[in-house]
């Protein structure tokens, strides 16, 4: 309310969780804990997300189905959990699509650098055909994917300067994800890129071992950035997406009721995450600003120049990743 904003406000006005509408399972189907991993922490929209999710399981088995969240990589990075997921010792996890290139070429495709202007652009590839059939690439790895969510847009933090233009990039050290193309498109701005696991991120810039990251900034927010950075330039070079994957097994053994109603509530979660990531955006640019690093937004001019110097990206991947699917990808992303 307008007090509160008046007084600096804790946190964003954030829509509420949906209603949760189900036919509740009374019959007793079994009882399971869902671990669930995630990189960022419980306040992240993908934390809050995955707390939704638990409770969707909760209300709808009478408490036979519940989920034991394990955030900021407790349980180990995107890679680990993912391999955790395929050898049955956690249930679930969040991953960007960057690492899951190791099971999902394809999904590099989302690496590519200003592929998507807007979150509708977003939406109208992940909500497509092409989408879902990317989710049922996972089919055999030993992982299931139920849903698209967001990561997000993506902005650089560092401890060196401000970065208003490719030049300003040059030399930083900075860490990216375990992904190639990642590591392409910092090397064509002249940064030296390397790939490190998210756990690992807060203590190697507190340390000095690089000068910078990238990441959304509810990310840069709630991982405690800002604590160790001194500035945050909104690029918005790549938009990420999060899958929601549960381990094959696990899934193919439970009850088909259960199946169904994960799924059920895995498409709920995707819809909340993505409103609330949404939602808390600009507010968590705001906040890691008043936390103490200078906070610089790209103009589109600005952009403009970072585009030109990464086009020779897609000239090195495209032809990889096959010059058809990606011009498809990029169709549904340009058409408005
Ligand atoms: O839970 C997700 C995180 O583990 C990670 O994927 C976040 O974007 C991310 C990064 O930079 O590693």
């Amino acid at each position: 309310d307008a007090d509160a904003d008046a007084e600096g406000s804790e946190g964003p006005d954030l829509s509420a969780p949906p209603e949760i509408e189900c036919e509740v399972i009374e019959e007793d189907l079994g009882e399971h804990t869902i671990k669930f991993g995630i990189g960022l922490a419980e306040d992240s929209p993908q934390g809050m997300a995955v707390q939704f999710f638990g409770d969707y399981l909760d209300e709808c088995t009478n408490g036979q189905l519940t989920v034991q969240l394990f955030p900021d990589s407790q349980v180990g990075d995107d890679l680990e959990m993912m391999d955790g997921l395929r050898s049955g010792t956690l249930e679930m996890t969040f991953p960007s699509t960057s690492p899951a290139v190791a099971f999902v070429p394809e999904l590099g495709v989302f690496d590519l650098p200003f592929l998507m202007p807007d979150v509708e652009a977003a939406d109208r590839v992940l909500d497509s055909e092409l989408g879902q059939q990317l989710l049922d690439e996972f089919d055999g790895t030993g992982m299931k994917a139920l849903a698209w969510a967001e990561n997000g847009f993506r902005q650089v933090t560092n401890s060196v300067r401000p970065i208003e233009s490719p030049e300003d990039v040059e030399g930083l050290d900075l860490r990216v994800m375990e992904n190639e193309i990642q590591t392409t498109i910092w090397e064509a701005l002249g940064a030296n890129p390397t790939t490190m696991a998210f756990g690992e991120v807060f203590s190697a810039m507190e340390q000095g071992v690089v000068d910078g990251q990238e990441n959304p900034w509810v990310t840069n927010l709630t991982s405690n950035f800002w604590e160790v950075q001194e500035y945050g330039s909104q690029t918005r070079h790549v938009y990420t997406p999060f899958i929601m994957m549960i381990g094959e097994e696990f899934f193919d053994e439970l009850d088909p009721a259960y199946q169904q109603l994960i799924q059920e509530a895995a498409d709920a979660t995707r819809d909340y995450q993505r409103t609330i990531s949404r939602e808390m955006d600009e507010w968590a640019r705001g906040q890691f600003e008043e936390n103490g690093p200078e906070v610089n937004v790209l103009d589109e001019d600005q952009i403009e120049e970072f585009r030109q110097a990464t086009e020779e990206v897609y000239d090195q991947w495209a032809p990889e990743l096959g010059e058809e699917f990606v011009d498809e990808v990029r169709t549904l992303a340009r058409q408005e």
